[in-house]
């Protein structure tokens, strides 16, 4: 399987983050990707190709201006900032009740497009998304044309970026935009099924009032779990889009036996859709020993996993989100590709 990845989106490495009520070292660092890559080669999965340029316009295509303005604009300020370089984060939230335009104050825009404080802002921030999202794009044009399943390493990870606002370690929605991309490629519907521990608010947002998309995500119950006000199995979409928006919330420590069954029928749901492509948000933070994620995959069950993801026989991109437990971090990640490729070869 093929991989696209770019150096620069290793640019984005905020120290720290508050965790817990905790300032500890960031979770979402560089050295993920750098133990995927060595993974890659070391199991042999396949080349590793960059993106091309992107264009501006596909990223328009699902964030709003004002918002992928606001994202390149407060990087560039970080970067001449006369008080250091430190990231920033935003302290002071709305209430729905507030209803103030958006203020010229960097804090206040920063409470005003972010919706938690786990996300830092550095002066590299917004090159290294933007270079994230071109490898999702870049992959979907792969899969586009060769129909032939491929690994976009996205990097900060996207599934928690709506159209307008960013939280949860992700700035642009890498998944969505690739999806996007397919549709005005002229793919015909897309279903995007999200696999990380934690809910895919973002790209559940991006296409809630739409039936083009539809997007299906297991994950932890937000009754209990990040990013607690979105994720529950009653959202199930608005306007025409009602029916295409799939939530399966699972108990605190659920294992692979619990988990399986649901995704099945998950797979079945999609497979009624008829997706002409099917993208694949991969977080690996359901193992059993990441630090911010309570349940119990072992490194087989994510063969396991890209066993069941290729039931579909459909062409499939796989977009990287989380998964913090280094030490395992690539064999999970390749561990499911691999397993996937075998499959679906069948
Ligand atoms: C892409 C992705 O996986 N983003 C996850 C962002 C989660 N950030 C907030 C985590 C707060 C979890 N607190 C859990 C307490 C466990 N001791
Ligand atoms: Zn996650």
């Amino acid at each position: 399987m093929q991989t696209v990845f770019s150096e620069t989106q290793l640019l984005h490495d905020p120290p720290h983050e508050l965790h817990c009520a905790q300032i500890v070292p960031y979770f979402e660092s560089p050295m993920r990707a750098e133990r995927i890559l060595e993974a890659i080669s070391r199991h042999g999965l396949g080349p590793i190709v960059e993106p091309n340029a992107l264009d501006p316009a596909t990223l328009r295509r699902v964030h709003s201006p004002d918002y992928v303005q606001f994202m390149e604009a407060v990087s560039k300020y970080v970067a001449s900032n006369k008080q250091g370089d430190a990231p920033l984060i935003p302290h002071t939230w709305r209430q729905p009740e507030m209803v103030s335009p958006v203020p010229d104050s960097v804090f206040g825009q920063l409470g005003h497009y972010a919706f938690d404080a786990g996300t830092p802002i550095t002066a590299e921030t917004w090159a290294a998304a933007a270079a994230s999202a071109s490898s999702a794009v870049t992959a979907a044009e792969f899969l586009f044309e060769q129909r032939l399943p491929v690994f976009a390493l996205c990097r900060p990870p996207g599934h928690h970026a709506a159209a307008g606002y960013y939280g949860g370690y992700c700035y642009l929605n890498n998944a969505a935009i690739a999806a996007q991309h397919l549709l005005d490629s002229g793919s015909g519907p897309v279903a995007i099924v999200d696999v990380d521990y934690h809910h895919g608010n973002g790209t559940q947002s991006i296409f809630y009032r739409r039936r083009d998309v539809l997007f299906a995500s297991l994950h932890a119950d937000p009754r209990q779990a990040y990013p607690y006000f979105s994720g529950h199995p009653h959202e199930t979409g608005e306007a025409e889009g009602v029916g295409y928006n799939i939530n399966v919330p699972l108990p605190p420590g659920s294992d692979w036996p619990t988990y399986a069954p649901l995704l099945r029928e998950v797979m079945l749901r999609i497979r009624e859709f008829q997706p002409k492509f099917l993208i694949v948000s991969l977080g690996v933070d359901t193992f059993e020993s990441d630090p911010i994620a309570d349940f119990r995959f072992s490194t087989d069950d994510f063969f396991s996993l890209g066993e069941e993801l290729a039931v579909l026989d459909q062409p499939t991109m796989f977009v990287m989100e989380g998964g913090y437990a280094i030490q395992q971090i690539g064999d999970n990640v390749v561990g499911t590709l691999k397993a996937f490729e075998r499959t679906s070869a069948l």
